[in-house]
């Protein structure tokens, strides 16, 4: 017999309800009462944050790392990480930053000055990065799997993730501004546009002429073309640009402006009552583009949107508004007040009556008070919103339908249900929240302060990504998800959206410079076990297939560049090898059917053992071989 025959209540029923615990304190009497309370609270949160062992997970994370500079993917709602992609930072386990390849994805996009700047410091990119938004591609409003973008607030770039990979295959540095804050894709009909917001306000030119007259910085906001991650537009702006976003009909992209001031100094920057949003009208900008009204700097079109016009316009909100989030309704916009209790609701669809002439406050048709500091909002697609409030540690469930009402006179209270986050959240974000597919099952809550949640491990503390099931009328909080620096973000995608190889295409673009020098050298790139020497520079190609390189040993002079091209040939899910140089600080992964190649100066003469550093095979711990370096005589 089943436990529902015996009792008359399901395992489910009896944790999800009151009713179900009253029957249970009748079951075991009132003594265990608070011992039970306590194991029910534990079971009503695995119940829906348990993915057993060997069940996968209902949607893909991709989170952001901060100061890490990595995107990360996280399992939701089991909270497992799954995998880590570099993307501004190093890495010791793949290579990136080590290997050729990758190291063209950290070169390529650098401005030429930065090069130089570099260079002089013997060095060819930026080891760091602060990435703080990772958002998917979009077809017609919804995540598409093509995608990732995320931004580099600390040396102003941008990148690209592929998703059928995994790995990041193009890194941009965007010119004429300075560290690169919100950016959103344009969600319809497709990305198309990547919209990033250039925060700080520097000179236009910036070239050392101009310092101590704020009033010629600007702030700069661009548009990039998602497919070839070439700059499209840009737009000055009056005011610095903090988070945007964009409309789901592809006609405005938002920001929030904290800094109508124009202010250098913290005292400058809040003085004023007022911020704004700043809305762009793209049409219009495509146009003005297409017309020729606009300057060019460092090879791109810039046209200036600091008087509100036909391109811009300037929506007052109150002082310092932070996150900037388009509701899945595809009609209100949600800017999140930071200094002010407030979130404003904006009616995209009154835009185009503020472009022609009506009074921009036209537009807001809410303003709740919600609670000290909201930062960010979710949607859960049913018409609520998830506001978090930093200065509280609360998130708090609002319906946007009552706040229009209560802001229109009528007796309505938009404010739901506020529950304890802990501590400090920041960013959130719903399952599918960002797009028409919004599903309203959970919320995660970014919170930047974990405090007493965690073992303690030293004054450096975790932070505490938190999930919450909305499926019901109440707000669960129901799992604390440690994470190291620094989460911002993240967007949670159904997994059906997403579908990654398991092995790679041989004929991939990734190794492309490693293809055309291959057939140059007359070798066979996949099968090949040879050493060319071409005057100074020596190329080795080799091929894995477990457990063992084609080469067990190579010989080179000392002084020779040398590049070894790496091939793994097994073509089995799961089979990465590796090639780890001993004392020459090159480590990399080879996954199957990849290959991957790095340059070196071979300056030590002697033996130098080469080992695969990725468990491969029970003969792994053999799988290696020498490199032998003859002394110049
Ligand atoms: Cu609010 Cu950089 Cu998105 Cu942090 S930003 S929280
Ligand atoms: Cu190949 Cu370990």
């Amino acid at each position: 017999m089943s436990e529902e025959e015996t009792t008359g209540v399901s395992r489910r029923g009896l944790f999800k309800g009151t009713a179900g615990v009253a029957a249970l304190v009748t079951v075991a009497g009132t003594g265990g009462l608070s011992m039970l309370a306590s194991a029910r609270k534990a079971h009503a949160a695995t119940a829906a944050t348990e993915v057993a062992p060997g069940q996968l997970d209902s949607y893909y994370g991709f989170w952001s790392s901060g100061q890490s500079g990595e995107v990360r993917i996280i399992g939701v709602p089991s909270m497992r990480e799954l995998m880590r992609i570099p993307v501004f930072n190093r890495c010791s386990a793949t290579g990136w930053g080590s290997t050729n390849e990758s190291l063209k994805i950290l070169t390529e996009g650098l401005l030429p000055e930065t090069k130089e700047f570099l260079a002089k410091r013997g060095r060819v990119t930026y080891d760091n990065g602060d990435l703080h938004h990772p958002h998917m591609s979009f077809t017609e409003g919804t995540y598409d799997g093509r995608y990732i973008f995320a931004n580099d607030k600390a040396n102003t770039r941008v990148a690209r993730i592929r998703c059928d990979i995994m790995k990041t295959d193009k890194i941009i540095e965007i010119p004429n501004t300075s560290d690169i804050h919100g950016l959103r894709p344009q969600k319809y009909p497709r990305t198309g546009y990547v919209f990033a917001n250039g925060e700080h306000r520097i000179p236009l030119p910036n070239d050392g002429i101009v310092l101590d007259e704020p009033e010629k910085y600007v702030s700069i906001f661009t548009a990039i073309d998602g497919d070839t991650m070439e700059i499209a537009w840009q737009v000055i702006v009056n005011g610095n640009l903090d988070n945007c976003d964009a409309d789901y009909d592809g006609l405005f992209a938002f920001s929030t402006c904290y800094n109508s001031e124009n202010g250098v100094t913290l005292a400058d920057m809040t003085a004023n009552e007022q911020d704004w949003v700043v809305v762009f009208d793209i049409k219009a900008i495509e146009a003005g583009i297409a017309a020729g009204d606009f300057k060019e700097y460092n090879g791109v079109k810039v046209l200036d949107g600091r008087k509100a016009g036909k391109y811009t316009q300037y929506i007052p909100v109150s002082n310092s508004p932070h996150g900037c989030n388009m509701a899945p309704d595809k009609r209100h916009l949600c800017i999140n007040g930071k200094l002010s209790p407030t979130v404003t609701v904006i009616d995209v669809t009154k835009l185009p009556e503020v472009f022609g002439g009506a009074e921009p406050r036209s537009a807001v048709v809410a303003e709740p008070q919600l609670g000290l500091g909201p930062l960010h909002t979710a949607f859960d697609g049913k018409g609520n919103a998830f506001t978090t409030l930093f200065l509280d540690s609360q998130m708090v469930k609002w319906n946007i339908g009552d706040a229009i009402r209560a802001y229109s006179g009528e007796d309505a209270d938009p404010i739901i249900e506020k529950i304890d986050v802990h501590y400090q959240p920041g960013h959130n974000h719903t399952t599918m929240g960002e797009t028409l597919e919004a599903d309203g099952q959970f919320l995660i809550s970014l919170n930047k302060f974990s405090k007493d949640r965690f073992l303690n491990v030293g004054p450096l503390k975790p932070e505490n990504d938190q999930v919450i099931d909305i499926s019901g009328d109440k707000m669960a909080l129901v799992h604390d998800g440690p994470t190291f620096a620094e989460p911002h973000d993240c967007i949670l995608v159904r997994a059906d959206k997403v579908n990654p190889a398991s092995i790679y295409d041989r004929g991939d673009t990734l190794w492309e410079e490693a293809r055309l020098q291959a057939e140059k050298d007359g070798v066979d790139l996949d099968w090949g076990a040879d050493v060319i020497r071409d005057g100074n520079k020596v190329r080795v190609y080799m091929h894995s297939v477990a457990p063992a390189f084609s080469l067990e040993a190579f010989e080179v002079t000392q002084g020779d560049e040398v590049t070894v091209y790496i091939t793994n040939m097994d073509d089995v899910d799961d089979l990465t090898h590796g090639f780890t140089l001993g004392n020459h600080g090159i480590a990399f992964e080879v996954g199957p059917q990849a290959t991957a190649s790095v340059t070196f100066t071979a300056d030590r003469p002697g033996v130098h053992w080469y080992y695969c550093q990725w468990f491969c095979h029970a003969l792994h711990m053999e799988m290696r071989g020498r490199m032998l370096v003859k002394p110049v005589a």
